[in-house]
């Protein structure tokens, strides 16, 4: 045995045994900063396992760069190495402590380290601890130095550097593959920094962040302030004119942006057995002081959440592929609502979440649209069974929520992100209160489930806005952010649809999600305008009455005079009268394709194809070439990132200090006694510590 030990001690004096020492040690380090510092959401046995095998292809291929290297350097060359990378896991540690996110290579480039108060914070953020994870480089580096380690000045194998190497790489693809396979499109949809940490570890996380943000920082340098012409030129051509009848009519007004997750329009009025999935939406749709719209579809791509909320908030579309949320948005100037709301109309603007802050990047787009606050997972109290999917369950959500809403001064622009109704629409038996469908697929028998879910969430939400007095003064605006049910689901959507098979154009129709504006004393109904969620930012801006001077492709959804085109991302189109999928159009009126096509109708088409391509490319433009840092209209001024913290005690400090300057919060209203206790939910997971609190209050009365 002591034999065993002599020997395997022995070979760490050999050039292969002390990389195999350093990489270890190296991805030991990792693991436990894995687990301890940052919060990776690791769910189940392969991502467990993923989690334990990222460190290693990428630590054996840069460690293994030393190996090519001759004598005593390459001794040299392994700690550089090993210091770079883990000044790299150190640098990560700390910022991950601040801001729960990555560094990425942005924050370092546009020195956002500065910018995001990193510097100055520092001090307050390191642990004396943290210098542990250099533990492993100084021991080696003393070992070698003292002779206890000796090295092996032979020259190593070209051949067995090669076949480390190719370890390296094969370990890598052993990882890629297994993570592809586990979350499709990792790469290209750039969800969440978390991810591709969590998936393919630190190292690629740098690499894949150096290459994002140098292509990005091309096109940025490429573009210049003369570009903005051709979009001006546009934009000017296409700008529908104000509703005088509807212009203002929201003036002053809180503002409520409740984004129903993955809900689609054919919900609306839908039935399981007799019973309606979304009562409460609809009584809400049919109301007369809604306006509903029949007609207005989702634009996203790949984005999904993100590009809705790019679109939302910027009116400008998401980007072909990836998300332009997570690549540009810590980079690029917006001019997004909650900025444009907070500057020129005094608004408080604040977006509510469940999920982690980092997903689609928000902590660092929220910044550059001004978001005053963005409440998130932390801020929220956390039990296993409070969450399910992604985070929060609804019920659960809007009712927490009250607590940070009721503290924000008014008039505030609030956007709540729902979150139970997401694919894979499960849900667990106790808040389950409706039959699934019985389409027979399992991926899409279970929406109606938590759709019915969102539903009495959102009940419950709205009867607290009407005892907290906020019913009435509000703006309550509700859309769909994308589809629920994909198109790869096409019999399972024909028996949803009570149709036999489905065409193209019925899955483009399927695309439909709802959009509502409802207020108090305004003129309601269904309109059957065709628009997209592209158009959702300056229809709001004429109902508030705010002048819109900004770069924005959508047009008011109330003018009269509008286009009414609706651009697919992929460059199709639904219009009132054709709808082109493809090279295929169809009579919008009939769903009937159109065989042959008259000169005049070839010409309409091909006029109305240019104005979606031309306007898809040109909102790229904008995006891509960050076109919106030459443009500043009057009154409006650049957003400064660094001026916002979403830290959960520089927030609730904030929050507190208001209240004594700013007395038009609804707690200040409620003369400082929180409006928490008006909040009726029947969520069973609160059921015990519900009911103990409201006995304790009615023994107190
Ligand atoms: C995650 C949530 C879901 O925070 O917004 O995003 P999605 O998968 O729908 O794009
Ligand atoms: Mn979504």
């Amino acid at each position: 045995m002591s034999k065993f030990i002599k020997n395997t001690v022995g070979k760490v004096n050999t050039t292969l045994g002390f990389f195999t020492l350093t990489v270890v040690l190296f991805w030991l380090k990792t693991y436990i900063a894995y687990k301890t510092e940052f919060t990776l959401g690791v769910k189940g046995a392969v991502q467990q396992f993923i989690l334990v095998l990222n460190p290693f292809p990428t630590a054996i291929i840069l460690l293994g760069i030393a190996l090519y290297f001759r004598g005593r350097l390459k001794y040299w060359m392994i700690m550089i190495i090993d210091a770079l990378q883990t000044t790299w896991l150190f640098a990560n540690i700390l910022y991950y402590r601040e801001f729960s996110d990555f560094m990425s290579a942005g924050v370092i480039k546009s020195s956002g380290a500065a910018s995001n108060n990193l510097g100055t914070s520092l001090g307050q953020i390191i642990h004396a601890t943290d210098f542990l994870v250099y533990a492993d480089v100084v021991l080696l580096i003393l070992l070698l130095v003292f002779k206890v380690i000796r090295i092996d000045p032979r020259p190593f194998k070209l051949r067995y550097a090669a076949t480390i190497t190719m370890i390296g790489v094969a370990l890598f693809a052993v990882d890629l593959g297994m993570s592809e396979h586990d979350r499709s499109d990792l790469l290209t949809r750039t969800f969440d920094n978390n991810y591709i940490v969590k998936y393919l570890g630190l190292n690629t996380y740098a690499g894949y962040s150096f290459y994002q943000t140098e292509k990005e920082s091309a096109t940025r340098a490429k573009a210049s302030s003369s570009d903005l012409k051709s979009v001006l030129a546009y934009l000017k051509k296409n700008k529908a004119d104000t509703n005088i009848k509807y212009y203002g009519k929201a003036k002053g007004k809180n503002v409520f942006i409740i984004h129903l997750e993955s809900f689609q329009q054919f919900l609306i009025d839908y039935k399981v057995k007799g019973k309606a999935v979304t009562p409460n939406l609809n009584k809400f749709y049919h109301n007369k002081s809604t306006l509903s719209f029949d007609n207005f579809y989702n634009q996203v791509a790949q984005g999904k959440t993100s590009d809705a909320e790019m679109m939302l908030e910027n009116s400008l579309f998401g980007l072909p592929t990836g998300s332009a949320m997570t690549q540009y948005g810590t980079s690029n100037t917006f001019q997004a609502a909650p900025a444009i709301l907070s500057q020129t109309e005094g608004y408080t603007t604040a977006a509510f979440h469940g999920d982690v802050a980092s997903f689609w990047n928000r902590d660092n787009a929220y910044k550059s649209w001004g978001y005053n606050y963005f409440f998130y997972s932390s801020y929220y109290k956390e039990k296993s069974s409070y969450n399910i999917g992604y985070g929060l369950k609804d019920k659960i959500f809007f009712k927490d929520s009250v607590k940070y809403l009721e503290q924000l001064p008014q008039p505030f622009y609030a956007k709540l992100i729902t979150l139970t109704n997401h694919y894979p629409y499960t849900l667990d038996k106790q808040n389950q209160s409706i039959d699934k469908t019985t389409t027979g697929d399992s991926t899409v028998d279970g929406y109606v489930q938590t759709a019915h879910y969102l539903d009495q969430a959102f009940a419950e939400f709205v009867t607290y806005l009407k005892k907290a007095g906020l019913y009435n003064n509000s703006m309550i605006v509700l859309y769909g952010d994308h589809y629920g049910i994909s198109n790869n689901h096409r019999s399972a959507i024909a028996q949803l649809l009570g149709k036999k098979s489905v065409t193209n154009f019925d899955l483009a129709q399927f695309q439909k999600v709802p959009f509502m504006i409802h207020m108090k004393g305004l003129k309601g109904g269904i309109n059957h305008t065709y628009g997209g969620e592209i158009d959702v930012l300056p229809t709001l801006l004429d109902l508030l009455g705010v002048k819109n001077d900004y770069i924005q492709f959508g047009n008011d959804l109330l003018s009269k005079d509008r286009n009414q085109t609706v651009a697919f991302r992929n460059g199709n189109f639904v219009s009132p009268t054709y709808t082109k999928i493809g090279s295929t159009v169809y009579n919008s009126k009939t769903g009937k394709v159109i065989e042959n096509m008259t000169a005049a109708q070839k010409k309409t088409v091909k006029q109305m194809q240019n104005h979606v391509t031309t306007e898809l490319s040109l909102s790229d433009r904008v995006i891509e070439g960050d076109l919106l840092r030459f443009y500043t209209p009057k009154g409006f001024k650049k957003v400064d990132k660094s001026k916002y913290s979403y830290k959960v005690s520089t927030s609730l400090k904030s929050l507190e200090e208001l209240q004594k300057e700013n007395k038009t919060s609804v707690l200040s209203k409620h003369k400082g006694k929180s409006t928490v206790d008006l909040y009726k939910t029947d969520a069973p997971e609160l059921s015990s510590s519900s009911s103990s609190a409201d006995s304790s209050s009615s023994s107190s009365k």
